[in-house]
């Protein structure tokens, strides 16, 4: 289903705007691309917009909107869409790992793989504040505030990666972040409330910090184990419910399609802990390892982090991501490499964080897969899902 990256509409009959917000036939060159997007409108006369319509379109000239006006990015119906939830309690790092990571691909992380990233204007603004803030000053970013209106989404971080398709065409995807606060992603009623982009996801990032495990609790930021492991296991059970009641399905089906990385995140906390494998936690040369390696190499320290966390009193928890999330994979990262002090860092130096987008993208397809699914005994991994 396509969709809104702003306010998560479907996008089954974009209506074309002229920079006063009244609704327009698209221009004529370009009637055909479009033509089947209008066909449902034809015979019907188009509703008026609102004011607010009106004023998400007043900066566009004529070019596609979703039915609530918000103008779309070049191009976005052309690509498929891959819509990335970040989901995680108050302060798992979901902000500064998107921060990271976005910052990674603008820089050209994924390079090496021949795919470059663009960011639409409006993301990037927003953007720029964020990196600013951690990246060049160092500084923790602040808590997400939590939404005040039902039935609201926060801004998204959208951005279009293209790359080689097969046959030497280019492939593109628009690739489509959504950021919460975790306050409101554990009831299921705040679930269903204030994250409508929830319903729309097709990949997720699930992300835990170390210290809400009962024995890393000594790694815990300040608020965190008061956040407790069952309340983290019911954010589970709440999301895979809703992933599936999303897609009407029963909540003990399978499900096709989309995909989960789970995300210890944090784990420059976990260093100097005995049995966590420090090995894993690094950023080995994409343009060196084939992408199949690395992905056995994901699928390997997968199963090792999942022994790791259960050792640490999470297997209830862990349980519950691997067989009711889909197509789970477990990665550790690093979104700043060190703790802050004082509000500040010492320097930023992430690990690991490009892992969980790689596999994924692999897992929606616009990267090859190969190596994710290696059968391996003890693995444990995505088992559940396959039969
Ligand atoms: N040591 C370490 N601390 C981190 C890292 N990432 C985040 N933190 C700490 O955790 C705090 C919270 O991180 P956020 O990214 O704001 O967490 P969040 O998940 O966005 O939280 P909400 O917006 O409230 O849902 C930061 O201010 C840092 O103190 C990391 O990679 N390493
Ligand atoms: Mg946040
Ligand atoms: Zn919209």
């Amino acid at each position: 289903m396509r969709v809104c990256p702003r306010c998560l509409e479907p996008l089954d009959a974009p209506v074309w705007r002229d920079a006063t917000g009244a609704p327009r036939r698209p221009p004529a060159e370009r009637r055909s691309r479009w033509q089947r997007w209008l066909d449902p409108l034809r015979g019907e006369p188009l509703p008026p917009p609102t004011l607010k319509d009106a004023a998400g379109a007043a900066a566009a000239n004529v070019g596609p909107t979703c039915p609530r006006g918000h103008r779309l990015p070049p191009s976005f119906l052309d690509r498929p869409t891959i819509v990335v939830g970040l989901v995680g309690l108050t302060g798992a790092s979901k902000s500064t790992y998107l921060t990271v990571l976005v910052d990674q691909l603008h820089e050209g992380a994924l390079a090496p793989l021949g795919v470059s990233v663009e960011m639409d204007e409006d993301s990037a603004a927003r953007f720029e504040d964020a990196r600013y803030r951690l990246l060049v000053a160092r500084q923790q970013l602040p808590l997400t505030p939590p939404l005040l209106g039902e039935g609201s989404s926060p801004e998204p971080f959208s951005l279009v990666l293209r790359g080689p398709g097969r046959g030497g065409a280019e492939r593109s995807v628009n690739l489509v972040f959504f950021d919460a606060s975790g306050e409101q992603l554990y009831r299921s009623e705040d679930m269903g409330r204030y994250g409508r982009f929830l319903y729309a996801a097709t990949a997720f990032l699930v992300m835990l910090a170390p210290g809400v495990f009962p024995g890393l609790r000594h790694l815990a930021d300040p608020g965190e184990e008061s956040l407790g492991l069952a309340r983290h296991t019911q954010m589970v059970v709440n999301l895979a419910n809703l992933v599936r009641s999303a897609r009407h399905l029963h909540p003990d089906s399978a499900l096709e399609g989309v995909s989960t990385a789970v995300v210890l995140t944090k784990a420059d906390k976990l260093r100097a802990v005995a049995d966590f494998p420090a090995d894993t936690l690094g950023d080995p040369d994409l343009a060196a390892v084939p992408l199949a390696h690395r992905f056995e190499d994901v699928h390997r320290t997968s199963s090792r982090l999942v022994d790791f966390l259960e050792a640490e009193g999470g297997s209830n928890l862990l349980t519950t991501a691997l067989h009711r999330l889909p197509r789970p994979t477990v990665h550790a990262v690093s979104a700043t490499g060190a703790d802050a002090r004082d509000g500040g860092y010492p320097r930023i130096a992430p690990a690991g964080c490009l892992d969980p987008l790689l596999v994924l993208l692999a897992r929606a397809g616009f990267l090859p897969d190969d190596g994710l699914d290696v059968d391996e005994h003890g693995a444990g991994l995505s088992r559940e899902w396959s039969g």
